[in-house]
């Protein structure tokens, strides 16, 4: 099962490779991360899900059957596939799928709508969109869920396998093409650092259109033959008996600490709690500590880069840092912002490349601002970049600012992300009406033009302005704007 004729099992690295937009070069390549999927034993447990257990063999051979229906519905090696499905067996099957056709894949964030959707789909130009709501997506062809075909056996993969999209500071998403050698370096360094075991079971509760949930923790469990607990989302409820591994945003053990401080016992089989996506606040940090006796592993990375820094699996764990860098990482700070160069760091956003990204000797910028501790653990201090993170997903100030523009009544908006209990931060937009409008007028029209965008990308907090704060040059300052909220 899944052998295909292929010999030489070693990675993409040493094979010539033809680039072209998707990285697929048409040849018969079996990148590394495929070659140690398939290697595990057939009979191993992979994924629960409702009640049901699929081992590593029926994985397989769910890939192969999704695969010949993929193929069979016109889709080619290294065409790319839109998927947008909430977790659960369907968005497994079309990851799986794909991987096994060699297809790219470009996962969607479930709660975009139209107006969000549009340029994703006009950049990444996907040949099919997997998605239950075909009418958010306008000239493409969409099917409701994934269906079975003749077996594909070759698992042959051409070296980008996903294309994720990260709100851009622009207000546009920009595309970050994933290669398998990105992954497989980046989450072969995360077991090293973090202690990970074959037998470790995650309960997988983040969504699987983000790095976090698919390449942490969809992906590293496939690679290392270990066995993960899919939910549909996060509730704040007991664990699974059986998980050992958890990882979340702030936002889920913010929601999860009354239950650790009444019953802790129901936390006694996770063994490991990792927090990323936004800073775990220290005090949620040691609450965690106190309510369980253990600290939580705070690590920090983004789409571009995967993780770049670590706190350990064993030895200290540091409240408020994000730890060291990762095996094989280099980090270093210019004027305070945070660069990275290494192997899991992507090579340029596609198709709109940005050579503004990267440091004219080829380091990668982050937009966010660090400081060393004095153990040499990196502390997340600030952002140099517009962006607004609300319960760990990225959003554009300029692409809310863009949309609620549109309000009837509106001259102008400005937005900013304002501290938020729950969600990390929420987003304030400071509105400048029309002078004769009527405010509750401007306030629906508002409403409605949100409903436009997902739902985390609404304002939750609104004021009314005269002007907005503008250097000499008329560009909007927003660090100016958050006092307005206050
Ligand atoms: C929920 N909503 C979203 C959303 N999740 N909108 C956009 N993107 C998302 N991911 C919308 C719902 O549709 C709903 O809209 C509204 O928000 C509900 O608000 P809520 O009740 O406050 O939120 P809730 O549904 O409980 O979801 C909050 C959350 C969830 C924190 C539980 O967003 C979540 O699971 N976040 C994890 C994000 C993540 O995986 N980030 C990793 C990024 S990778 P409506 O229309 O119904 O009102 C990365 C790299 C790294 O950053 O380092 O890891
Ligand atoms: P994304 O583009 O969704 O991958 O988000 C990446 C961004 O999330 C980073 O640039 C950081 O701003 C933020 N981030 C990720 N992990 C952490 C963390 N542990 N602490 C603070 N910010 C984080």
């Amino acid at each position: 099962m899944g052998a295909g004729p292929i010999k030489d099992l070693s990675c993409a690295r040493r094979a010539p490779v033809r680039r072209t937009l998707t990285g697929y070069d048409g040849g018969m390549i079996r990148p590394r991360f495929l070659a140690r999927f398939l290697a595990h034993p057939p009979e191993r447990p992979a994924l629960d899900w409702e009640g049901r257990t699929w081992t590593y063999g029926d994985l397989r051979e769910l890939g192969e059957r999704t695969a010949g229906w993929l193929a069979a519905q016109g889709v080619h090696p290294g065409d790319r596939v839109a998927i947008q499905l909430e977790n659960g067996l369907p968005l497994v099957a079309a990851h799986l799928g794909c991987m096994a056709l060699g297809a790219v894949r470009v996962p969607l964030n479930v709660h975009y709508r139209e107006v969000e959707l549009a340029p994703i789909i006009e950049d990444a130009a996907p040949v099919l969109v997997i998605t239950p709501t075909p009418e958010r997506f306008i000239g493409v062809r969409c099917v409701p869920s994934v269906g079975e075909g003749r077996p594909v056996g070759e698992w042959v993969g051409g070296p980008v396998t996903a294309w994720l999209f990260t709100s851009g500071t622009t207000g546009r998403p920009k595309g970050v093409p994933q290669t398998w050698e990105m992954w497989t370096a980046n989450l072969d360094a995360l077991a090293e650092c973090w202690a990970l075991r074959a037998d470790d079971v995650l309960w997988l509760t983040l969504p699987m259109f983000h790095t976090h949930g698919l390449v942490l923790g969809f992906h590293g469990t496939l690679l290392r033959g270990a066995r993960l607990i899919l939910a549909a989302r996060f509730e704040p409820v007991a664990p699974p008996p059986e998980a050992t591994l958890f990882f979340g945003v702030p936002t889920y053990f913010r929601r999860w600490l009354s239950l650790m401080q009444v019953e802790p016992a129901a936390f006694s089989g996770l063994r490991l709690l990792v927090s990323g996506s936004d800073g775990l606040p220290v005090e949620v940090s040691d609450a965690v500590h106190a309510a369980l006796g253990q600290r939580v592993l705070e690590r920090y990375g983004m789409t571009e880069t995967v993780m770049i820094t670590s706190n350990p699996g064993v030895g200290e764990r540091r409240a408020g840092t994000v730890g060291r860098p990762l095996a094989d990482t280099d980090v270093r700070l210019v004027d305070g912002e945070v660069q990275v160069r290494g192997p899991a760091v992507f090579h340029g956003y596609q198709p709109r490349p940005d050579p503004s990204a990267f440091t004219e000797d080829g380091w990668f910028r982050t937009g966010d601002a660090g400081e060393w501790d004095e153990a040499g653990y990196l502390r997340i201090v600030g952002r140099k970049k517009d962006l607004v993170i609300v319960g760990g997903v990225n959003v554009s100030p300029a692409e809310v600012e863009h949309a609620l523009s549109a309000a009837p009544g509106v001259v102008e908006v400005g937005c900013c992300g304002v501290p938020d209990p729950d969600l990390g931060e929420v987003v304030g937009a400071a509105v400048v009406p029309w002078a004769d409008a009527d405010r509750n007028t401007v306030l629906a029209g508002l409403d409605a033009v949100a409903r436009g965008l997902s739902g985390l990308k609404r304002p939750r907090r609104v004021v009314f302005v005269e002007s907005l704060p503008r250097n000499a040059l008329g560009k909007l300052q927003r660090s100016r704007l958050l006092p307005l909220f206050r």
